[in-house]
């Protein structure tokens, strides 16, 4: 039967080896035979642009993890990438790198007859008002042009800055600020008319169950990779969530 794999949040760093092991050994199994794995967003702990791959001080472990997404991709598995808050700014070259198509967020689909949303997760946490703040100015294009016409040293500089102040903003938010927000989970599952919604960003793997409009409503949140990681699969119409 075809399966189709979902992960998020692998936050990729060269300080955490372990994870891009976890990761290749991932992609050599159970990956390898898919007919599609989709990354939901936060491959990488930050990307800094796609001229890092093929700078001379550029970054190794990316271009480790491109050579690993298009041998799957080589193999027959449709490799598809979303941005999460972390690595919005990959972009057409690494894609290509990866032979993975980028997709939007939200994107829609069809598994098993279900339609189905996917996100990385941010957008709906619209309590969090600091970081959907940050989140708008980061992703306009003047800001990201000033951004990726720097030299990519003072790039890596800025992305620790800002990184720095997330973990220092963190601290001071509740817990239930930075997790969804029930109306636009709600307004989500209306607006994209879906009664499946797969998503990463918030790092607290579940599956939460709603009745919306009379319809039977399930969302499935990935694990970030920081400490286990997990995938999930579709496969004969239903999902299960599998550790690695
Ligand atoms: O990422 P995480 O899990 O720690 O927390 C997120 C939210 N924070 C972020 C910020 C990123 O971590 C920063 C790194 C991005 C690097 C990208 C490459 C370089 C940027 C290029 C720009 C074009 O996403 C956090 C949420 C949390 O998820 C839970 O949802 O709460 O949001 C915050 O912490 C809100 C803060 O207010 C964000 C502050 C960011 C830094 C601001 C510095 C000033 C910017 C000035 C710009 C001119
Ligand atoms: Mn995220």
């Amino acid at each position: 039967m075809s399966r189709t794999l979902f992960i998020s949040d692998l936050h990729l760093t060269r300080e955490q080896p372990q994870v891009s092991a976890q990761l290749f050994r991932f992609l050599a199994d159970p990956a390898r035979g898919a007919a599609a794995l989709y990354i939901l967003g936060d491959l990488f702990e930050v990307w800094l642009g796609d001229d890092a791959l093929a700078a001379p001080d550029g970054d190794r472990l990316a271009r480790e993890v491109a050579a690993a997404l298009h041998a799957l991709h080589a193999a027959g598995t449709e490799v598809l990438l979303m941005h999460g808050n972390r690595d919005f700014l990959l972009g057409a070259g690494f894609a290509q790198a990866c032979g993975a198509r980028l997709i939007d967020d939200p994107a829609r689909l069809t598994l098993g007859g279900q339609a189905v949303a996917l996100m990385h997760g941010d957008t709906l946490c619209t309590d969090d008002v600091a970081y959907q703040k940050f989140r708008a100015l980061a992703r306009s294009r003047p800001f990201q042009d000033e951004f990726l016409s720097k030299p990519l040293a003072e790039r890596r500089l800025l992305a620790q800055h800002y990184r720095a102040k997330s973990e220092q903003a963190k601290r001071a938010t509740p817990d239930e600020i930075m997790d969804v927000t029930p109306s636009a989970v709600q307004d989500a599952f209306r607006r994209l008319a879906v009664t499946r919604l797969i998503h990463g960003h918030t790092h607290r793997p579940a599956t939460h169950r709603y009745e919306i409009d009379g319809q039977h409503c399930e969302r499935w949140v990935l694990p970030d990779w920081d400490r286990g990681g997990g995938y999930l699969v579709a496969e004969d119409g239903a999902l299960r969530l599998e550790r690695v």
